[in-house]
């Protein structure tokens, strides 16, 4: 499996041999630690105690077991997996800058290419004249090709121009990356709402995927950010990068129940391969 192996464990249940207050008190403390938030942690650990009591069990093994669970539960926010049915699908990634956006399109590209997708980027992220040679060196590592126009034009034209490529190369899957950072707040949603828009006229809106990138280490930071992408952007899924080598999965716990919305993709590196689909079951595994 291995499969989150990267993601640190919650230590607590080496160090205990019974279960009592101290036990809950520690596993409350360091489901804090991982970034779980207060009111995610809280909710966890009451249930925790209900079901142990409920029962009756007296072993950590068995508690973590039953912790397990309510973890998997709490993740049951809806469907993890793109909906990329109807031609030329698109998935639109956001989030504020240096997040791991482009790397992410990156990845995505390479896995979508693996699994026999005609795959095509759009370097929507005009800001920096950097950005689109950026991308196209994922481009490249992927062996996808790439519409791109020069630094500062309108990014929905680049939108525009790459559905228009899409339909013409029959492309299965368009990927848009975009910017960050404008000159203010207001600027970057009024963009990607242009951007959203335009994907929706050239495209199937049903096989949209708005992925909200979010970086692992910035905590309960990103779930501030993640409201404010969220209020005008439609989101359908995270991607939670820098996963790897933090202790701050938990939160993953936090945004399935502060924002409703499911991880779809964990990023656990910089390299082409280290993007993973999220699986609740295995993250939970890894976590506890
Ligand atoms: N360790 C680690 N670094 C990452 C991951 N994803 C992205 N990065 C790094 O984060 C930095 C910013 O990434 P970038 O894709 O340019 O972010 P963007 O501004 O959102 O497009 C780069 O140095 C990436 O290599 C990840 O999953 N793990
Ligand atoms: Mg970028």
């Amino acid at each position: 499996m291995g499969l989150f192996n990267k993601i640190k464990k919650l230590n607590i249940f080496s160090g205990f041999f019974s279960v009592d207050e101290d036990f809950f008190e520690e596993l409350e403390e360091n489901l804090i630690l991982s970034d779980m938030g207060m009111d995610t942690t809280m909710e966890a650990v009451e249930e925790l105690r209900d079901r142990v009591k409920e029962r009756k069990i007296k072993e950590p093994e068995e508690v973590k077991a039953c912790l397990r669970e309510i973890l998997v539960e709490m993740l049951d926010v809806g469907d993890t997996s793109l909906h990329l049915e109807e031609k030329p699908a698109v998935i639109l990634m956001i989030g504020v800058n240096g997040v791991g956006k482009t790397t992410t399109i990156g990845k995505l590209a390479n896995v979508l290419k693996k699994e026999g997708n005609r795959v095509l980027l759009a370097a929507g992220d005009t800001f920096r004249a950097a950005a689109a040679d950026q991308l196209t060196i994922w481009a490249d590592r992927a062996k996808v090709d790439i519409i791109k126009h020069g630094e500062g034009s309108d990014p929905a034209a680049v939108v525009f121009d790459a559905m228009n490529a899409a339909r013409a190369r029959k492309s299965d899957v368009v990927l848009v990356d975009t910017a960050g950072r404008l000159h203010n707040k207001q600027n970057l949603m009024n963009e990607l709402n242009k951007i959203s828009r335009v994907i929706d006229r050239e495209g199937n809106t049903s096989s949209k995927e708005v992925l909200l990138v979010l970086d692992a280490t910035t905590g309960q930071n990103g779930l501030i950010q993640a409201k404010q992408f969220g209020e005008s952007a439609g989101i359908t899924g995270i991607v939670l990068t820098k996963l790897d080598g933090t202790a701050k999965g938990g939160i993953v716990l936090a945004i399935a129940k502060e924002l409703g919305v499911p991880v779809k993709y964990v990023g656990l590196g910089e390299g082409i391969d280290d993007l993973q689909p999220f699986d609740p079951v295995a993250f939970a595994e890894a976590l506890v």
